[in-house]
């Protein structure tokens, strides 16, 4: 049986979960604890990064697109990648939403910006170092490990008027996931795709199980909490993706949206990446993150760092427009994708070694 090294309140973990219960894929979850973390997960991966899945041949995966894609790729039974070009580029567009703008935007601002979340989150990161201590004391620990995220915020841009823009923003996904979801049963008809896991992971781990953001979201939208219930428990098909590969109407809308947040400032990142690659010929391996980038946010300005990772997963989408130019550009010109359209990728990347690196 295969291990999955992970924890309640990471939403990647909550991602590869939810998929593994959805394929029916034996697994026995495994707390990370600190000690693990060193032990294991560092010494078998070289990062620091949860989940990590370990195979029955003792191959250990981190990154979880890359986990995924290797089940897919095992066991083609109930596939979630749509074979419709539209929707598979719908699908690969809601994944890199979810991994790369969902959680540093909305979960670090709804998670560490409402002090009424402390009492729950607090505990649940000391419980990483000493998991049966007394709550008090888990909390006193919680608050120093969680730093290290908390300090990320200001790195990412993350400035009051940027957080009231995400607030609008999260607002907006609320009311347009909950209409979808009063006629849908998944993103994209009866059946999950790869978007549902993906959104599925921040949507949980944060905005669901955190006080604050949670208590929003059942409030206001109660058919997406519906959703996420579902996605938390065995998630199962009952019918196919919508017929004619078509994209629902708040789908759409939310593509939009997706475009328009995100896609700029992944593109720029790749440009970046484009052009370290044509100043360092010779190199294989990328910096983590390189120099700051402006962007906006609903007309919101601010400034954060660049990192290199998430290239990767916006080159999975740029994969997804090759297949069928003409189909997934007609998408593209409904939800306002031109930019992504016109872009040349002159440095492509792979997963080397749970890295991401120069091909
Ligand atoms: N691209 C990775 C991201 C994984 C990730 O950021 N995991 C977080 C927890 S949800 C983590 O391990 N962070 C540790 C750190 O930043 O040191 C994936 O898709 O799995």
């Amino acid at each position: 049986m295969i291990n999955l090294y992970g924890l309640k309140i990471s939403p990647f973990t909550a991602k590869v979960r939810s998929y593994l219960q959805y394929k029916s894929i034996s697994y026995k979850e495994i707390f990370v604890t600190m000690l693990e973390q060193y032990n294991f997960i560092k010494k078998k991966t070289g990062t620091m990064y949860i989940p990590v899945v370990s195979l029955d041949d003792g191959e250990v995966l981190q990154d979880s697109s890359a986990i995924i894609d290797h089940f897919e790729e095992e066991n083609k039974s109930n596939l979630v990648t749509p074979s419709g070009p539209k929707q598979k580029l719908a699908s690969a567009l809601l994944e890199v939403y979810g991994d790369e703008w969902m959680v540093p935007f909305s979960c670090l601002h709804y998670r560490w910006n409402y002090p009424e979340n402390y009492d729950y989150i607090l505990p649940e990161f000391g419980r990483m170092a000493f998991r049966f201590a007394p709550k008090s004391i888990k909390y006193w620990i919680g608050n120093k490990l969680s730093m290290r995220f908390r300090s990320l915020m200001p790195k990412l841009g993350l400035t009051a008027e940027i957080c009231e823009a995400v607030e609008q923003r999260h607002e907006m996904l609320l009311s347009l996931l909950n209409e979808h979801f009063q006629q849908h049963e998944y993103l994209l008809g009866d059946r999950p795709c790869l978007g549902d896991f993906a959104l599925f992971g921040p949507l949980y781990a944060h905005l669901y199980l955190d006080p604050a953001p949670g208590k929003l979201m059942k409030d206001k939208a109660p058919y997406l909490a519906s959703w996420v219930e579902k996605m938390a428990d065995h998630p199962k098909s009952s019918g196919d993706f919508v017929a004619n590969d078509e994209i629902p109407k708040m789908i759409e809308r939310l593509l939009k949206i997706i475009i328009e947040d995100s896609i700029p400032l992944l593109l720029e990142s790749a440009r970046r990446v484009d052009d370290w690659a044509e100043n360092n010929p010779n190199e294989k391996k990328l910096p983590g993150a390189l120099s700051g980038m402006n962007f906006t946010l609903l007309d919101k300005k601010s400034t954060r760092v660049v990192a290199t990772a998430p290239v990767w997963k916006l080159q999975r989408v740029l994969d997804c427009l090759k297949l069928n130019e003409s189909t997934t550009s007609e998408l593209l010109g409904i939800v306002g994708g031109s930019e992504l359209l016109a872009y040349k990728q002159r440095a492509r990347v792979v997963r080397k070694n749970n890295k991401v690196v120069l091909c």
